[in-house]
């Protein structure tokens, strides 16, 4: 079986829509054909300061909802990151193999650190994508699901292990992004120029998984669209509405050109209305599922240590073998 990796933070509390529907949705699919790899991003995380108490709970918090999606231990390694070490171990070595420039490059240090101010920006920052690079590297990945935002940080993943292959011999499969189409980027509710993210939305754009689902009803109801009233799929003139379309039809598996029709003639309200409602019923049994989970932090943690473990075989195997490569003395 082709072999899948991913993360994902577990700063923000709650998932919000974009990272279910752009990655995490995609990960419950995937582990059914794939020999999926899935982890909560603690590392990556603290690349911004953190709360510890809260970092912890953030961590239980992210594992709990994507069992809650839809993860089955039993047919996936589900992990937190900081429990394989080996994920800073190749770290290091793939920031030794980094170019300065090629680091500079990437548009989302750019981004986060432009909000953050630069010089507060930490190097932990900088390097995350290169992090990145290693967490996929050590699993020998085929594929990795994730966002559109993601895409720069696979490219640069594959430069680095074509690049370690080149001067070391064969040794890192070449990754590639899988990529959804319709869910690559799930836009802000309230501005959809921008992308749903936790830093950069405002509250009313946000959806969060976990908030009460009456708010996120409201906040559906509420969201920007357009001065027209013809409910149809188009991002450049209607991308209010073409990102409602885009997470109707995939929560409830509805094509889009169905949906323009069952809307046709009827006005935004209508569409806003539904849609809403398809929310409420998709969030009200994840938040109990995820709290379940919650209630439970032995069960929880004694999953995720077992998932380590599994992680652990396959990620020592390749960083032996990196470090052998590379002519780093063994330890006898
Ligand atoms: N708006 C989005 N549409 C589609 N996919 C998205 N992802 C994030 N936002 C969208 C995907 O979610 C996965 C996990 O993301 P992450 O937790 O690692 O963090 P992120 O990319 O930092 O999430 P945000 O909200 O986008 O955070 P900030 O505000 O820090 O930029 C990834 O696969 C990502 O592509």
């Amino acid at each position: 079986r082709p072999r899948v990796l991913s993360g994902i933070q577990p700063t923000a509390g709650s998932f919000h829509l974009g990272n279910y529907l752009g990655a995490v949705r995609q990960w419950v699919a995937l582990q059914e054909s794939h020999d999926a790899f899935y982890m909560v991003v603690d590392l990556h995380a603290i690349t911004v300061p953190q709360d510890p108490k809260e970092l912890r709970a953030n961590t239980r918090l992210a594992a709990a909802q994507l069992l809650a999606a839809g993860l089955d231990p039993e047919r996936c390694t589900l992990f937190v990151q900081s429990h394989v070490p080996e994920h800073a171990q190749l770290g290091w070595i793939m920031n030794c193999l980094t170019g300065f420039g090629e680091a500079s490059r990437m548009t989302q240090f750019k981004d986060k650190s432009a909000k953050q101010g630069a010089d507060r920006a930490t190097v932990g920052l900088f390097t995350y994508p290169v992090l990145q690079v290693a967490d996929i590297l050590l699993y020998q990945a085929n594929q990795v699901p994730v966002g559109e935002d993601q895409r720069q940080h696979i490219e640069l993943t594959r430069d680095l292990a074509e690049r370690f292959n080149g001067r070391y011999g064969q040794t890192f499969t070449i990754p590639a992004p899988y990529i959804l189409k319709e869910t690559a980027k799930i836009y802000d509710l309230q501005d959809p120029a921008i992308k749903m993210s936790k830093s950069a939305s405002t509250p009313k754009g946000l959806i969060n998984l976990l908030d009460d689902p009456k708010a996120t009803a409201k906040k559906v109801r509420s969201a920007v669209t357009d001065t027209d009233t013809v409910i149809r799929y188009d991002t450049e003139k209607k991308p209010g509405v073409s990102n409602l379309l885009s997470i109707y039809s995939t929560l409830t598996g509805t094509a889009v050109q169905d949906l323009e029709q069952k809307y046709e003639g009827k006005g935004y309200g209508a569409l806003k209305t539904d849609l809403a409602e398809v929310m409420v019923e998709f969030v009200t049994p994840f938040r109990t599922r995820t709290q379940e989970y919650l209630d439970d932090p032995e069960t929880l943690d004694a999953l995720l240590a077992k998932g380590a473990e599994k992680a652990r075989t396959v990620a020592a195997e390749t960083l032996a073998q990196t470090y052998d490569r590379m002519g780093l003395l063994p330890a006898k």
